[in-house]
């Protein structure tokens, strides 16, 4: 993709999540319905449904052209038949917006060919925008994000996202925080994977792990994370898809093969 081309494309990203979080936080104020969509724990809103259609509007009249992969399909086309590849989350943290009315975002990356070129996630609580363009580094409103101080485990700050609902068990807290429980400063439960993500590019968290996320809730954030010199893999060590669901480990770089390794010993030595 050619420069001018990039840079376009990235302000279209900006644009597109300043204009969907703005959208969930002026509808917040008025009733809107809530639907469980799997079960008491996994809830869906109307308002994520519209800011979705909202974006995949402002994506296509400027790139009639591009997919789109949204958490809530309400894209008409087969997302796996395009090239470039808007992998959105229009409310990342549902629950969150729901009850806590703080605390959720909007992640939207830009894949081409399956590289990510652009990641962005907005908190329009707070009217913070973390992005980042390949190669260009990441930036919260404007301020550089850069990943140099050397952080030991033993002094890191982790959050995870585990879900309550029956999959607890399988993919539960236990397998998590058990096993990082005496090695680490401590865990948060933030409730919104995106966000998590982009505070770990801006070093107020160290470290972020998920046994199970969709390519919506790391496809920015791990653009994101990168290129604020952070290491993003599968807790296997494997690279992420951009277009399917992973396990995800983000972290600073000091002690990501110390993190990888408790992650994965099978017996839990809390
Ligand atoms: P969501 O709010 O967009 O659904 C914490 O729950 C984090 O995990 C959020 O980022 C949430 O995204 C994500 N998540 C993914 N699948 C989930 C599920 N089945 N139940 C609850 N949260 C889920
Ligand atoms: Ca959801
Ligand atoms: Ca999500
Ligand atoms: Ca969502």
């Amino acid at each position: 993709m050619q420069t001018s081309s990039l840079a376009a494309l990235k302000e279209h990203a900006l644009h597109c999540a300043r204009s969907a979080g703005k959208l969930s936080l002026a509808r917040m104020s008025e009733p809107f319905t809530v639907e469980y969509k799997t079960s008491a724990s996994d809830l869906v809103t109307a308002v994520d449904k519209e800011v979705e259609k909202h974006v995949i509007d402002l994506i296509l009249a400027q790139y009639p052209d591009h997919g789109i992969l949204g958490e809530e399909r309400t894209f008409a086309g087969d997302p796996s038949q395009y090239e470039t590849l808007w992998v959105i989350d229009p409310i990342d943290g549902t629950t969150n917006f729901v009850h806590q009315q703080i605390n959720f975002s909007v992640s939207i990356a830009v894949y081409h060919k399956g590289e990510g070129l652009v990641g962005a996630v907005y908190d329009p609580s707070r009217d913070e925008l973390f992005y980042a363009v390949k190669g260009e580094g990441a930036f919260l409103n404007d301020r550089p994000l850069r990943l140099e101080r050397h952080v030991r485990l033993e002094e890191a700050l982790l959050c995870t996202s585990v879900f309550w609902n029956k999959r607890a068990e399988q993919m539960g807290i236990d397998q998590i925080v058990k096993k990082l429980a005496g090695k680490v400063r401590g865990m948060r439960l933030l409730g919104s994977a995106a966000l998590e993500m982009a505070y770990v590019a801006a070093g107020r968290l160290d470290g972020y792990v998920s046994l199970s996320l969709n390519a919506w809730d790391f496809g920015a954030g791990r653009i994101i994370v990168e290129e604020a010199g952070g290491r993003v893999t599968s807790m296997a060590g494997t690279p992420l898809p951009f277009d399917q669901k992973s396990s995800v480990m983000a972290c600073n770089p000091a002690f990501y093969e110390e993190l990888q390794h408790y992650l994965n010993l099978s017996e839990s030595h809390g």
